[in-house]
């Protein structure tokens, strides 16, 4: 038996590259078999007769629909949270000085150490089920704040769980890199080798979907990080980079070299690694939030990165110490107001250029047939109105692998 339905009378912003711009259709229609689209376009190319009866029909009432969004780098498994540090960073500390005195990433792994597995769900889940309130369908989540064995593989676990318990797909990205802990006793060497050392037991338990790592003067050095990709590269998991967010450390140029999946933050990136990124496809992922919490004032290299033909993607970043945001619609009003970027490339960025910064555009971002049939519709029927609200995000309902469901 048929177990599809047909959305129609829907305004489609597809992302099909194929098409310019949005990919816009506005008189559109949605065919759905087995979850998966089997149609996307003007409802004039879809003969009734094409539509199976036993479809279940969904009109939409000429609303905006778009890819279900993809907040492509997160860090949303974590016990505690860094008000304190916000207050202090009122009061003229900066990020780096709260970081060397303890502060920082090592607050939060302190906090994770000591948390319950159910309590970093439950936390978790309560913050996934805001992003999922502004129609994110996919989201990735970072390790990173257990820094050793036992404390990665709970972060990752958790994150899985979040993925089969809740409604959204979850990919998880290893970030044994992201900072040392105190028992390394300032050993960042030794600590790197552990870090390549725990790789193999998290990939063979299938926790790992990417590496990623922090090249940064207050984390580690390109070659620290290189020694985490070269065995990461040995394992086949793909690569994601925390690059150039505070100062220019060459991390798009060595993300590039990696042939790595993504480069993030890229503040202070140069055009050259601009030039790597984009002879290697690796796309830049854009943190708005970040650059906003920590009154940044230098913006990414947006100008260059187009210039070269390097892919935009947008995130919230979502973390306790630089970013602590739930929405991803506001993460676009952000890179607009902030960065510059266009409706068009604010709304690629969380949906198409997403996933192709997480190695999954086979799948998801672009509403075309073969694809999951993800969806946000919204109340809305132009796309500038997805960017130009800062709160309060206009969504109407929430499709996921042809399902309508619930957080
Ligand atoms: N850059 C960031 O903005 C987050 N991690 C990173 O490498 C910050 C994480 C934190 O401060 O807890
Ligand atoms: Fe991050």
């Amino acid at each position: 038996m048929f177990t599809g339905a047909i959305y129609s009378n829907a305004r489609l912003a597809t992302l099909a590259p194929a098409l310019p711009g949005l990919g816009l259709v506005d008189d559109g229609a949605i065919l759905v078999s087995d979850g998966r689209i089997v149609f996307a376009g003007p409802s004039s190319e879809l003969p009734g007769s094409a539509v199976p009866p036993a479809a279940v029909r969904i009109d939409c009432e000429g609303r905006l629909v778009t890819p279900g969004l993809i907040d492509c780098h997160t860090h949303l498994v974590h016990g505690g949270e860094r008000s304190a540090e916000f207050e202090l960073r009122l009061k003229g500390a900066s990020y780096q000085e709260i970081a060397r005195t303890g502060g920082g990433i090592n607050a939060t792994v302190a906090a994770t150490r000591q948390a319950t597995d159910d309590a970093l769900f439950a936390t978790a889940s309560a913050r996934l089920a805001r992003l999922v309130a502004d129609g994110v369908t996919t989201v990735e989540i970072k390790s990173g704040y257990g820094l050793d064995l036992a404390t990665e593989a709970r972060m990752l676990r958790v994150a899985r769980r979040l993925g089969r318990e809740r409604d959204v797909s979850v990919l998880t990205t290893f970030l044994g890199a992201h900072a040392l802990p105190p028992e390394a006793r300032g050993d960042k060497d030794g600590y790197i080798r552990l870090v390549a050392e725990m790789l193999p037991a998290l990939a063979a338990e299938g926790l790992i979907d990417a590496v990623d790592g922090f090249c940064e003067g207050i984390a580690f050095s390109p070659s620290q990080i290189g020694r985490v990709f070269d065995a990461a590269a040995a394992l086949g998991l793909p690569l994601k980079l925390h690059a150039d967010q505070l100062s220019d450390g060459g991390g798009a140029a060595l993300a590039a070299r990696y042939r790595a999946l993504s480069a993030d933050h890229l503040e202070y990136a140069s055009e050259g690694g601009a030039a790597a990124m984009a002879a290697s496809g690796t796309v830049a992922v854009l943190l708005p939030g970040a650059y906003y919490f920590l009154r940044e004032t230098q913006a990414p290299p947006v100008e260059a990165f187009r210039r070269h033909g390097v892919r935009l993607a947008v995130a919230t970043d979502c973390n306790p110490g630089t970013s602590p945001l739930l929405s991803l619609l506001t993460a676009m009003n952000m890179a607009a107001t902030l960065f510059r970027l266009s409706v068009e490339e604010c709304l690629a960025g969380v949906t198409r250029e997403a996933a192709r910064s997480l190695g999954i555009a086979d799948q998801v971002g672009t509403l075309e047939a073969g694809k999951w049939c993800d969806l946000a519709i919204w109340d809305a029927e132009r796309p500038a109105e997805l960017v130009c609200r800062i709160g309060g995000g206009p969504l109407h309902a929430r499709v996921r692998r042809g399902l309508r469901t619930g957080a």
